[in-house]
């Protein structure tokens, strides 16, 4: 299939109210698996990078070239993973992520939630969380509060994909659910290591948290005014891998995150708009 060509598959009324009323929606298996791997495999181009780096620094001496994905950064770099930042985004600005944005039952569902062309947002970020990392667990928080008030009235949906089964044991995500409809709240920046933007706990409401445990291949939807966070991983030694990424309503403001030229609108799919191409997109990295 044309990457442009999508299939038909309409969310049903009980989804589409749920996004309206908790504003989140997970979607089963809506990646097709080669997709997944196109992912994982830019994803080990810079496991690979940052293992050879550790070596000429002599950090460590086994690569561990035969160990699985999975496994392999924790496994190998450990705690020196740090030193490569809690998620990447230039690096794996690749085909690969680019061809994610395109999964057709997502465009749909997508072109569905915000009633226009599909159209793409520059945020997106590769999330390795390593087992016992405290760097990548991130707190409480509306995406829109790294977007600026503008976002307040724009629809950005975010996408968050899991690589591997994920729980509450190994770093899942919780969500608020109907807290999209607070408005963008106050945001300050965490005392802890991540240093991530986090809101006021008076803010969540117990009864209204829903954990999200997910298989490969499913994606969980959320406005960007919902409140959610990603758990500690505390089992096993398989990396939590993820990937969030974004979408626009088509004519609402991305927030404060511009491609490097602010006029550069990423169009994935339009019946009437020009369909940006992969050197276009990757232009504006
Ligand atoms: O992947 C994570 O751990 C957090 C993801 C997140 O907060 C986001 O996509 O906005």
């Amino acid at each position: 299939m044309n990457t442009h060509e999508r299939q038909v598959a309409p969310l049903s009324p009980e989804q589409m109210h749920q996004w309206e009323n908790d504003g989140y929606l997970l979607l089963k298996g809506v990646i097709p698996e080669s997709t997944i791997n196109g992912v994982r495999d830019s994803f080990s181009c810079v496991v690979d990078g940052i293992i050879r780096q550790l070596k000429e620094d002599g950090i460590i001496e086994d690569e561990g070239v035969e160990l699985p994905f999975e496994t392999r950064l924790a496994q190998v770099a450990g705690e020196h993973a740090n030193r490569f930042g809690r998620s990447w985004r230039n690096q794996v600005a690749t085909f690969e992520i680019f061809d994610l944005h395109y999964a057709p039952l997502l465009v749909d569902a997508i072109g569905q939630l915000t009633g226009t062309d599909v159209i793409g947002h520059p945020v997106f970020n590769a999330r390795p969380k390593l087992p016992g990392q405290q760097l990548t667990v991130v707190p409480w928080h509306q995406d829109s509060g790294y977007f600026g008030t503008v976002s307040e009235t724009s629809l950005i949906p975010t996408v968050w994909i899991p690589l591997v089964p994920v729980d509450e044991t190994n770093g899942c995500l919780q969500v608020v659910a109907g807290s999209h409809r607070l408005g963008v709240v106050d945001h300050h920046t965490e005392e802890r290591e991540g240093k991530f933007l986090e809101v006021m706990d008076e803010l969540i409401e117990d009864s209204r948290i829903v954990t999200c445990p997910m298989e490969v291949r499913d994606a969980l939807v959320f406005h960007n005014l919902t409140l959610h966070r990603s758990l500690p991983h505390t089992t096993s030694e398989i990396v939590r891998w993820a990937i969030d990424i974004r979408y626009l309503r088509d004519g609402d403001h991305p927030g404060t995150i511009y491609w490097k030229d602010p006029d550069f609108k990423w169009v994935i799919h339009s019946e009437t708009q020009h369909l940006t191409y992969f050197l276009e997109w990757r232009e504006m990295w």
